[in-house]
């Protein structure tokens, strides 16, 4: 029996999060099944028995253990399996960096960029509406001062969260990869030391191993 269930949804950034983790864990044994959303199979009564907002990722574990939140997901799987992405609890120091760096990618980078992905992506794809143009501009005003901040601090660091690569990169790369998609790859690439950051994140074996898949399902489901 696989060791737990994931519910999601392909093409999903907060499924995605939690797919890299494993990714980057090395653990295979467990069950995807992936929910509808523009069925709305995410808000039925089922379903919001695992999650009482009706969203995905959900985990539920052999034992029953339920957990919803992907960044929760993703700490809990680290833990559990002593996946090396989380700093030790006995360095509290570098706990509460990690903490953070956590913190700042939750309210200074998804936050807005999630608004851009929404409008430019989401919107045009699942509900063939155009985006709203002032919500853009004024999104797109945080994640480009996020990203001149963390200029500054990735001259100083290879990683997020110091200087070894844990969770909150990955935090990170759905959402980077989704702002590629809608042509805003710039924000990286223009900035020297993000772009050589992002280079180290995503040139990560397991973690271009999933890329690839995604990809080359992308490219299957429009054949
Ligand atoms: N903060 C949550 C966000 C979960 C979320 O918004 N999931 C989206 C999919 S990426 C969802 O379920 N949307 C469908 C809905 O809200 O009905 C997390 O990190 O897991």
């Amino acid at each position: 029996m696989p060791a737990f269930t994931l519910y999601g949804f392909r093409g999903s950034t907060n499924t995605d999060r939690v797919r890299l983790t494993l990714a980057e864990g090395g653990f295979t044994d467990y069950d995807l099944v992936l929910l509808n959303l523009q069925k709305g199979e995410q808000k039925s009564e089922e379903h919001k028995k695992r999650h009482p907002w009706g969203k995905i990722p959900v985990l539920i574990s052999a034992e029953g253990f339920t957990l919803y939140e992907s960044r929760a997901i993703c700490k809990y799987l680290a833990k559990k399996y002593s996946f090396p992405l989380l700093p030790p609890d006995s360095d509290v120091e570098a706990a509460a960096l990690f903490d953070q760096a956590q913190s700042s990618e939750i309210f200074y980078f998804a936050e807005p960029a999630g608004r851009i992905t929404f409008e430019k992506f989401v919107k045009k794809i699942f509900m063939g509406l155009p985006p709203d143009e002032a919500v853009v501009s004024d999104a797109l005003r945080s994640v480009e001062a996020f990203f001149d901040v963390a200029e500054c601090l990735l001259h100083h660091k290879d990683y997020m969260a110091g200087n070894d690569f844990t969770l909150v990169d990955i935090y990170y790369i759905p959402l980077i990869q989704r702002l590629f998609v809608c042509g805003l790859g710039d924000l990286i690439v223009s900035r020297e030391a993000v772009s050589a950051w992002w280079g180290r994140c995503v040139n990560r074996p397991a973690i271009q191993r999933v890329l690839a898949a995604d990809k080359e399902a992308v490219v299957a489901a429009g054949r």
